[in-house]
């Protein structure tokens, strides 16, 4: 059996690494660029693009290996009808969801600021869930793929860590599922609530999942994946 070095412990992979799969929460021109929602909010969104080479080189990992990718996006139907308004009341800034902007409506569906950043831009293969909500399981077809495609491990990335991605993790996590967070391929606006979320995952023995950095998933990937030596 392989495993990942992760904290607090080892992650064991699934004996069929075709039941692991890559999420990648929200990597959107809205969260990452100026002029989109996350800006709107009053954050400084410049700050989350470090990520983006360490998540493109996990992404390529699973793209060589052919293992299963899902990309989720945060979007509101034209009409807003599936935004609240606890959601839509949001932020005290110029802008909110739905009201146009540099890169279109703000946080709408197929515009041009609510689409993924080109550098992660999902293949034809690859899931695009659209998703109303901060986890990716509320209102989505999510848990229905993952059980058709026998899929019971996730590695989860993207942004913001203490929103979307945290509160993924504790969706899957009480939905049965082995969740493991790529610490550098994960980022929020708020350095100390990226720390804390992380620690509070691994906490009380892995309360919600693991978490260890993308070499040591990319590493335990490519040694699972090495044909047997024959002697
Ligand atoms: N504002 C913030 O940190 N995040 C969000 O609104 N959405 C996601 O985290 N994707």
């Amino acid at each position: 059996m392989s495993s990942i070095p992760a904290q607090p412990y080892d992650y064991e992979l699934p004996q069929n690494l075709h039941s692991l799969a890559l999420i990648i929460i929200d990597m959107q021109r809205d969260f990452m660029e100026p002029g989109g929602f996350g800006d709107a909010l009053g954050n400084d969104v410049l700050r989350l693009q470090a990520i983006v080479p360490t998540l493109k080189q996990l992404l390529e990992t699973f793209r060589a290996k052919g293992l299963p990718v899902f990309h989720t996006i945060e979007c509101h139907k034209p009409d807003l009808s599936d935004c609240p308004p606890s959601k839509l009341n949001r932020g005290k800034g110029s802008l909110k969801i739905g009201d146009e902007g540099p890169m279109g409506r703000i946080l709408v569906m197929d515009e041009p600021g609510n689409g993924i950043i080109p550098e992660l831009a999902p293949l034809q293969n690859e899931t695009v869930i659209l998703k109303p909500g901060k986890g990716a399981f509320y209102a989505t077809p999510l848990e229905t793929l993952l059980k058709e495609k026998g899929i019971t491990h996730l590695l989860v990335t993207g942004v913001t860590t203490e929103v979307c991605v945290q509160t993924t993790m504790r969706e899957a996590n009480d939905r049965g599922y082995e969740c493991l967070m790529v610490e550098d391929c994960t980022e929020s606006y708020f350095p100390e609530f990226k720390q804390s979320t992380l620690e509070m995952v691994r906490a009380q023995g892995g309360i919600v999942g693991w978490t260890a950095p993308a070499a040591a998933v990319i590493e335990a990937l490519e040694l699972a994946t090495q044909p047997a030596i024959a002697v």
